[in-house]
């Protein structure tokens, strides 16, 4: 088995269904970091990257109330919270230990004197569905962050936030999402995937649009000229078929658009949450980054997201097929209210040092993964 999949990953031939289940089956760990690592070397080289960020989300209201989700409140619940505009500018305003140093902080100095300075390159938001806001809200949000940092990319709203919005606007899915491409937004983050295999996802989420939905949301916003990302959420109730089966959707999607910048694994966190479980073992979190790596041949990156999967996890996850840490993020809500083991953020100098240990190249990227500074 071992030497038929070494000669297709060598060769560059696809994996199929049955390799992956296969792959996820063995518990030669050290296989698979090895292939993993020799296809992510293929693409990246030694070069591991991350992004001077921050996240926001703009409110925890949310109709949905996905079982796994800890961070989620209904109105007027004990911990609801609403973001204004004029609230985001001033997050974004406000410089983290180190985002300032160098790198994307001169991306604002050309701006008019009268805009603040942000010292991040990227802001990814991602909120609630609430029951009360219109569209025009989120589109005036995204137009004042754009108005106030021109240079700064707009990374924002899951497919499952765009779904919401064109039923709540009366708007086709492309009119939405071009409606929110001219008021300033430049991508998508992946969340609101989880599982596609629609009987796990109805026990996961039972609210929230089907996997075909979400596949559906991001082809179109592929075909108006929006980059996004896409997740797994991983280590609850499914199992590797499920996983695999997520997997070569993906890949399939992916063929036909080309717009996926990075695949996230995202592992399950059950504190506070309607499910019951355990934090992800390591060599799970590490087979699937070699796996998602190794079937996702036509994805450039695979993000080793450090919230979620710890330091530690994350600098091995670079040795098994990963290119990027994520960045500075700064204010983590969605984890941290399921049991985050992490801290909310890390300094440029921490993310630079994880990866130099790993033996790889830090490279501090911006959201399109245009290099803005490479380390020796
Ligand atoms: O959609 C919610 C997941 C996602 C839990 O695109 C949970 O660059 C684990 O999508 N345990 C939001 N996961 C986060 C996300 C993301 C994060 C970082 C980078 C990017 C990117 C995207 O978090 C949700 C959901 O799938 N989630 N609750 C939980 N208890
Ligand atoms: Fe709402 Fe997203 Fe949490 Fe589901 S995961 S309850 S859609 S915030």
């Amino acid at each position: 088995m071992y030497k038929r999949i070494k000669g297709k990953i060598r060769s560059g031939k696809r994996l199929t269904r049955n390799d992956a289940l296969k792959l996820f089956e063995s518990d030669d760990i050290f296989f698979l970091g090895a292939q993993a690592s020799f296809a992510a070397e293929k693409k990246n080289g030694q070069r591991a990257y991350f992004i001077k960020n921050r996240h926001i989300n703009p409110t925890n209201i949310c109709i949905n109330r996905c079982r796994f989700c800890a961070f989620s409140r209904s109105k007027g619940e004990e911990g609801a919270f609403e973001l204004t505009s004029a609230e985001i500018i001033r997050k974004l305003s406000v410089s983290s230990p180190d985002a300032g140093n160098g790198g994307s902080g001169k991306r604002n100095r050309k701006s008019s004197p009268v805009h603040p300075i942000t010292p991040f390159s990227e802001v990814h938001i991602v909120g609630g569905l609430h029951p009360g806001w219109p569209f025009a809200y989120y589109r005036e949000m995204i137009s004042v962050i754009r108005r106030t940092f021109p240079e700064l990319h707009i990374k924002a709203f899951t497919a499952v936030e765009i779904d919401y919005f064109s039923r709540i606007a009366g708007l086709s899915l492309e009119k939405t999402l071009v409606s929110l491409k001219e008021s300033g937004l430049d991508l998508m983050p992946g969340g609101g995937a989880e599982i596609f295999d629609p009987v796990v996802r109805k026990k996961l989420c039972p609210e929230k649009i089907s996997g075909k939905r979400w596949l559906e949301v991001m082809e179109i916003a592929h075909r108006v000229g929006i980059k996004t990302n896409a997740t797994m959420l991983y280590g609850h109730i499914e199992n590797y078929a499920h996983r695999v089966d997520h997997l070569l959707k993906l890949r399939e999607l992916q063929d036909k658009t080309g717009g996926f910048q990075a695949f996230i694994p995202l592992s399950f966190h059950p504190r506070n949450t309607q499910l019951q479980g355990r934090y992800s073992f390591g060599i799970e979190d590490l087979k699937t980054i070699a796996v998602s790596r190794l079937m996702l041949d036509n994805f450039d990156h695979i993000k080793a997201y450090w919230i979620m999967l710890g330091e530690k996890i994350s600098q091995l996850a670079l040795v098994f097929g990963a290119d990027d840490i994520d960045g500075t993020i700064i204010e983590e809500k969605i984890t941290h209210a399921a049991g985050a083991l992490t801290h909310e953020h890390l300094t440029v100098d921490q993310l630079v040092a994880i990866i130099q240990k790993a033996g790889k190249v830090p490279v501090e990227r911006d959201a399109f993964y245009t290099s803005i500074k490479r380390y020796s």
